[in-house]
C-alpha cells in the first residue's frame, strides 16, 4: 500500500502506537496519534515522539479526528467497540493494526507464534537458538518489541509472538512459518464467544501459501483438524510416532522431517520443565529444523534455556514452604498446567481482572492439589463462588496481604503459588508489575 502523503491516525500511545507513528513518519506519512490518557500518564510516549512531525491529540478520541483520515492504525489493546472505531467503520475508513502496518514494509521471513499459552516461551527460545546459530534475528511482536521497530534494520529473520488482538486487524500479514501451540478459552471479555476467538487466531494462516509452513499441536483438538494451504507439520507429546513431525518416543524427542528421522534430545535434558513446556520445546524443535538450524545448536538451546521470569518462577523457600511466581498465568488453562506441575499441596493466590472466563474447569485440580485459596482483585467474589464449597478461601486487599495470609495457611512442604487466572490491569500496570509485587512480598517474609 502506498502511504506517502496519506493522512493516517494512530490510536493508542503505548509501545505499539508509538512505534507505528514513528515508522509512518519516517515514510513521509501525515500522521496523528491519539490517546485517551492525559499527558502526565504519557511521559514515556512523549519522550519517544520528541522531535517528530507527528500531531498529538490526548485526553480522549474526538470524532473530528476522522474528518480527513484515510487510514487508521489501532493499537492491539484498543477495543473495536470504542465510538471512534465504530464511526470510522461507518465512514468506511480502513482500519488496520500495528502488525499489519509493519508487514507492509518487512522484507524478511517471519516466524509467527500464536496459541493461547506458551507464546512468549516458544518465541524466546526459537530466537535464542537462531542467535546461537549466528543468525541476525529480531525477537518481536506481542513479546514487547513491536514489529514496526524492526523495519529498515539488518535482520535476516523475525520471530514474532502474535496475539489475537494483533491478528484481529491483519489483512496481508504473511508468515513463512506459523505456529499454533494450543487453543483454550481466553479474552472472552473482548470476543463474543470461543468461536470468535478461534476464528481470529486462525487468521495467522490465511495469507500463507503452499511454500510456507504451519506447525501444529497434534494433541490439541482444535489444531489437529485445521485444513490449511501451508505445509503442515505436527508435534505431539502423546503420539508415539508421527509419519512426519516431532514427537516424544520413550522419553526421547524424535524428529521425522523432510524424509529424515533423528533423535534430538532426551526429554529430561530439556531446561524448561513441565508437560506444557515439553510441548513448547517440540514446537521450537520443529521450527528450527525447518529453518535448517544445526542439530547441535538446537540441543544446546533446549538444554541451556531455563525459562522466563513470571512463568512458574521459583523465588525462595521459607521455613520449608516454596514460593513460585506464575503471574503470567492469565487464563484458566495456564493455571491448570501450573497446578498439575507441583507435587506438593498448594496455597493458590489467584484473582485480578476477570476476562469473562469460566473458572469451574479448575475444580478437579483444586480439589486434588490445593489446600487453600487466597483471592484478590476485581474477580475475587466470582472465583470464590466457584470454590467456596470445596476449599478454604481467604480474601486479601493487596499482594502483600495475600502473601502473608498464604504463608500463614501453608504447612512445611507446601508450595505458595501465584497463578492468577486473570489479567493484572485492575491493580497493576501489567503482569510483570504484579509478579514483582509478589516477589517483593516474598522477599520480606521472615
Ligand atoms: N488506549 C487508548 N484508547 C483506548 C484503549 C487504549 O488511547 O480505547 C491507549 C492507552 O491509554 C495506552 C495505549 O492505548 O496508552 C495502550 O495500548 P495497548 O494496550 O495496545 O498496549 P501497548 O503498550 O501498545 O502494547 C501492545 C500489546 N498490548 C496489548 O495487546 C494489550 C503488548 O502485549 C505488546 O507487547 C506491545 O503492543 C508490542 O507489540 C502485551 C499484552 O498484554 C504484553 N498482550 C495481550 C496478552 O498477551 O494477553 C494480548
Ligand atoms: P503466553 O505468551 O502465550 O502468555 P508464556 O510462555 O508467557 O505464554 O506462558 C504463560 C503461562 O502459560 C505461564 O503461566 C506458563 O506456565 C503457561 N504455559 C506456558 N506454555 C504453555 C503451554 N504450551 N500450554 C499451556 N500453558 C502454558
Amino acid at each position: 500500500m502506498e502511504l506517502r502523503g496519506k493522512r493516517v491516525l494512530v490510536i493508542g500511545m503505548g509501545r505499539a502506537g508509538v512505534a507505528a507513528a514513528k515508522l509512518l513518519e519516517t515514510k513521509e506519512v501525515r500522521v496523528t496519534i491519539t490517546d485517551q490518557r492525559e499527558k502526565k500518564e504519557l511521559r514515556e510516549a512523549f519522550k519517544g515522539l520528541e522531535g517528530r512531525k507527528i500531531g498529538i491529540e490526548i485526553g480522549g478520541h474526538p470524532l473530528e479526528l476522522l474528518e480527513d483520515t484515510e487510514l487508521i492504525v489501532a493499537s492491539p489493546g484498543v477495543s473495536p467497540n470504542i465510538p471512534l472505531l465504530k464511526r470510522a467503520k461507518e465512514k468506511r475508513i480502513p482500519i488496520i493494526g500495528e502488525l499489519e502496518l509493519a508487514s507492509f514494509f518487512l522484507k524478511v521471513p517471519i516466524v509467527a507464534v500464536t496459541g493461547t499459552n506458551g507464546k512468549t516461551t516458544t518465541t524466546t527460545l526459537i530466537g535464542k537458538i537462531l542467535k546461537k546459530e549466528g543468525k541476525i534475528v529480531a525477537v518481536a511482536g506481542n513479546i514487547g518489541y513491536p514489529l514496526s521497530s524492526c523495519i529498515d534494520k539488518d535482520y535476516e529473520l523475525i520471530v514474532s509472538e502474535v496475539s489475537s488482538f494483533q491478528l484481529e486487524r491483519i489483512k496481508t500479514f504473511h508468515p513463512f512459518i506459523s505456529i499454533m501451540l494450543n487453543i483454550a478459552p481466553d479474552h472472552l471479555d473482548r470476543y463474543r464467544d470461543l468461536n470468535e476467538y478461534i476464528g481470529v487466531k486462525n487468521k495467522i494462516f490465511v495469507n500463507q501459501k503452499r511454500s510456507d509452513f504451519a506447525i501444529l499441536n497434534r494433541d490439541d483438538p482444535h489444531c489437529r483438524t485445521l485444513s490449511l494451504k501451508a505445509k503442515k507439520f505436527f508435534f505431539s507429546r502423546e503420539e508415539l510416532e508421527l509419519e512426519e513431525g516431532v514427537y516424544l518416543k520413550k522419553e526421547m524427542i524424535m524428529a521425522n522431517l523432510f524424509g529424515r528421522s533423528q533423535e534430538v534430545i532426551p526429554r529430561k535434558e530439556i531446561g524448561i520443565k513441565g508437560l506444557h513446556n515439553l510441548e513448547n520445546a517440540l514446537a521450537v524443535t520443529t521450527a528450527c529444523l525447518i529453518l535448517k538450524v544445526g542439530i547441535d545448536s538446537i540441543r544446546r538451546g533446549l538444554r541451556e534455556f531455563k525459562g522466563i521470569p513470571h512463568r512458574m518462577e521459583f523465588i525462595r523457600k521459607v521455613k520449608g514452604v516454596r514460593f513460585v511466581n506464575d503471574s503470567k498465568a492469565t487464563n484458566v488453562s495456564s493455571v491448570m498446567k501450573s497446578l498439575a506441575s507441583f507435587p506438593e499441596p498448594i496455597i493458590l493466590i489467584a484473582g485480578g481482572r476477570d476476562k469473562g472466563l469460566d473458572y469451574s474447569p479448575l475444580c478437579p485440580l483444586v480439589k486434588e492439589r490445593v489446600r487453600a485459596l487466597v483471592l484478590l482483585g476485581e474477580a475475587k467474589e466470582k472465583i470464590a463462588q466457584v470454590f467456596f464449597s470445596i476449599r478454604r478461601i481467604k480474601m486479601a486487599e493487596d499482594m502483600k496481604e495475600a502473601v502473608n495470609i498464604a504463608f500463614k495457611l501453608a504447612e512445611e512442604g507446601d508450595c505458595v503459588l501465584l497463578s492468577p487466572a486473570c489479567s493484572s490491569y485492575d491493580m497493576f500496570k501489567d503482569f510483570e508489575e504484579r509478579g514483582e509485587a509478589f516477589k517483593e512480598a516474598v522477599r520480606k517474609l521472615k
